[in-house]
């Protein structure tokens, strides 16, 4: 019975829930205390592909009741990490279907008495896990965390088998959508490949980390906080859900201490629900906002029965608002200068790597920017942590890229990672806006019905933080960007349309966002701009893909951005992109077919700018007419815009910088001293003649 349940579940994820998926609650990051010890599954596991085609297979056979290199041949694949890029077979690399992975592990006979659970990072996109070969939870969407108690699925003072399914394949209601489709090969035979209309390649895999801890029997389960600033006087509303069963619960005891950074106690309180007042707090603020940025409590929470439980918590506290034209931290305007990002690197694909991470936030702070959009899903609880602890301001963002086709499953499974990622980040001082889309189709029917629903979504879960999504058209006819509090605008001006023309930029920026501002009077800001720009290309008079036309398209942007910040309602700008990123070799197959299927409906269901885009490129290339339109498009839609990935990157894939990284840090180091008085590093400007140096550090910056 529930091998078939399983089986059908990866294919249809509407039947998920109806074996036994993790809800979103109680999702506390493990984290080692007096009363709780973590382990980590991470390391080399073994792991084998599904046969093409059949892809049901392990689960027929029942390859979980027993170590897989007994059914079969199994090769080493270390996690976290995404299986695509790790071995020299395309198979692997492209493989459409059901993967699987196996390990041992030892539970101490120490254990025994406590809760024991297993906690995944995220697995991309769907995972089945079983421990000792008995199903104990299915999971949908990737880059989220699920958990599941195994105290009574594991053997204790004795080894353990951990098996886990991983679907890959998309399809229509999926967070992101996506679809299949067959091919021929040379060999006559038929197989399928994966096709989505975002261009970042879809990485799949155990690509974060795995944990198993404990918790004692009745335990911490969830701590949520809210932070507010009252004079002088640092504010703490808290809510602590405990879980687990005890007779005696009227012995039940909830106490809570906050540290302050040199472990000194601010205040302590008591009960499931209170404040905790913090007097002559520190507040966190943004990176170069404030000479001590940052700054992070500690709150443990104790909860004592028979067995105590003890979890720590880090606590920025700070505020954030908007108004019709500003977005205030601490009641300061807060200016993104930011990134759109991906999480990418070699071999490892989109798996957690430590050193890239810590590098990229050594970027960040190196280039003068103060934030990002974690453009397009959930990132790591561990880049996340970096952005608490270092001040980088962060608009969460959901897997939804590219949405179409507004219907019921999609929404709920949209609202499920919604729920996930806001249950995840809650508590969170870095991030202070949750985007719930990027580039959906929010021109076309039935995006008010949709929209709002999300939306309302959203603010019933929280209002601490503000809303929006990231929008890629014209306001005139678009129809979601009412219900954000921020608009945020990406533009392609001078790449997509406009190509080439680098003194066509500026004005044609200015329209598309000031659009926005005049239609909703609302704060706005652009969330992604920029152009591809293959690394040592350099080619004067600036042409498309050279360094040089990459850094000097940004400068027209700048001057658009600098002209609506003297307007006072624009709040930021973020580059796309921070590092040139894999794609997928087929791009926009289903990105196009909507705009043909609109174009012979004569909708407007896509940008007009992207339309016609699109159009001239693909008509051009097939010899387009009216007549073949539709029935041709999955034959000859095949994108070629890309070079071994996305080159819109200021830094490359490696993390070097090209010449765009030296005119952002330019300008974001000059943005911060002139809007938050930050002290410029001394290499900024590398030294020229005393007149020069005097005369920019005078009168430009
Ligand atoms: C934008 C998408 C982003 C792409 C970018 C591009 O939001 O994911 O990478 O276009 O084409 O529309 O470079």
């Amino acid at each position: 019975m529930l091998v078939t349940l399983v089986v059908c579940g990866m294919f249809l994820g509407s039947l998920l829930p109806a074996f036994g998926q993790e809800g979103p609650v109680g999702i506390l990051y493990p984290r080692e205390s007096e009363s709780r010890e973590v382990r980590s599954l991470d390391g080399v596991w073994n792991f084998r592909l599904s046969p093409v085609n059949d892809t049901a297979k392990g689960f027929t056979d029942e390859w979980y009741s027993q170590e897989l290199r007994k059914s079969g041949d199994v090769i080493p694949m270390p996690v976290p990490a995404s299986y695509n890029d790790i071995t020299e077979d395309p198979e692997v690399r492209d493989f459409v279907g059901v993967v699987w992975y196996d390990r041992n592990f030892y539970v101490p006979s120490s254990w025994e008495g406590k809760r024991v659970w297993l906690r995944f990072g995220s697995v991309t996109y769907l995972a089945v896990v079983f421990v000792n070969g008995e199903h104990v939870v299915t999971h949908e969407i990737g880059h989220l965390p699920f958990r599941v108690e195994v105290t009574d699925r594991v053997n204790y003072g004795a080894t353990n088998l951990i098996t886990v399914a991983v679907n890959n394949t998309l399809y229509e209601s999926s967070i992101p959508q996506g679809g299949v489709t067959n091919i021929t090969t040379d060999k006559n035979t038929t197989e399928t490949f994966m096709t989505y209309s975002f261009d970042f390649f879809h990485y799949a895999g155990i690509d974060r980390p795995v944990t198993l801890y404990t918790t004692p029997e009745v335990y911490i389960d969830d701590i949520s906080v809210i932070t507010n600033i009252e004079s002088q006087t640092g504010l703490v509303e808290y809510t602590i859900v405990y879980a687990g069963d005890s007779g005696d619960i009227d012995d039940l005891n909830i106490t809570l201490i906050l540290y302050d950074r040199d472990d000194q106690i601010v205040a302590t309180s008591s009960g499931a629900k209170g404040e905790l007042r913090i007097p002559d707090v520190n507040l966190w603020w943004p990176y170069l906002m404030h000479p001590d940025p940052a700054y992070l409590y500690t709150l443990q929470v104790n909860l004592t029965l028979e067995e105590s439980d003890v979890y720590r918590l880090p606590v920025g506290v700070r505020t954030v608002s908007w108004n019709s034209t500003s977005l205030l931290i601490n009641d300061k305007p807060f200016y993104f200068r930011g990134f759109g990002k991906h999480e990418d690197s070699d071999f490892k694909g989109k798996g957690l790597d430590l050193s890239i991470v810590t590098k990229d936030y050594n970027l960040i702070k190196w280039v003068g920017g103060n934030g990002y959009r974690t453009s397009h899903y959930p990132y790591a609880e561990e880049i996340m942590d970096f952005s608490d602890r270092q001040g980088i301001v962060i608009i969460d963002e959901v897997p939804i890229v590219d949405a179409k086709d507004w219907h019921e499953q999609l929404l709920e499974n949209h609202l499920s990672s919604l729920t996930q990622l806001i249950q995840r980040d809650k508590n969170r001082p870095s991030v202070i806006l949750w985007s719930v889309a990027n580039e959906a189709a929010t021109s076309s029917s039935g995006t008010e019905i949709y929209f709002k629903q999300v939306y309302d979504h959203v603010r019933s879960l929280d209002t601490s933080r503000g809303a929006t999504q990231a929008i890629n058209s014209d306001a005139n006819g678009e129809l979601a960007a009412q219900y954000s509090d921020v608009i945020s605008v990406n533009t392609y001006e001078g790449w997509y349309s406009h190509t080439g023309q680098l003194h066509a930029i500026t004005n044609n920026v200015l329209d598309r966002i000031r659009g926005f501002h005049d239609m909703h009077d609302k704060p706005v800001l652009v969330t992604e701009y920029g152009a591809d720009a293959f690394s040592g290309l350099h080619v004067f008079p600036e042409t498309v893909w050279s360094e040089d036309y990459q850094a000097k398209l940004m400068s027209k942007y700048f001057e658009a951005f600098d002209t609506v910040r003297r307007e006072g309602w624009f709040v930021g700008e973020m580059i796309w992109c921070f590092a040139d990123f894999q794609t997928q070799q087929v791009y926009d197959i289903l990105e196009f077919t909507p705009i043909f299927v609109s174009l012979i409906n004569q909708e407007a269901s896509v940008s007009p700018q992207r339309l016609k885009a699109a159009e001239t490129a693909v008509r051009a290339k097939a010899h387009l007419t009216q007549d073949n339109l539709q029935s041709d498009v999955t034959s000859f839609l095949i994108s070629i815009n890309r070079v071994d990935g996305n080159k819109k990157g200021i830094f490359t894939r490696q993390r070097q910088p090209k010449r765009s990284a030296h005119v952002l840090r330019e300008r974001y180091f000059a943005l911060a001293q002139e809007l938050d008085n930050a002290t410029l590093p001394e290499d900024l400007t590398p030294y020229v003649s005393s007149m020069w140096s005097q005369t920019r550090v005078n009168t430009e910056l």
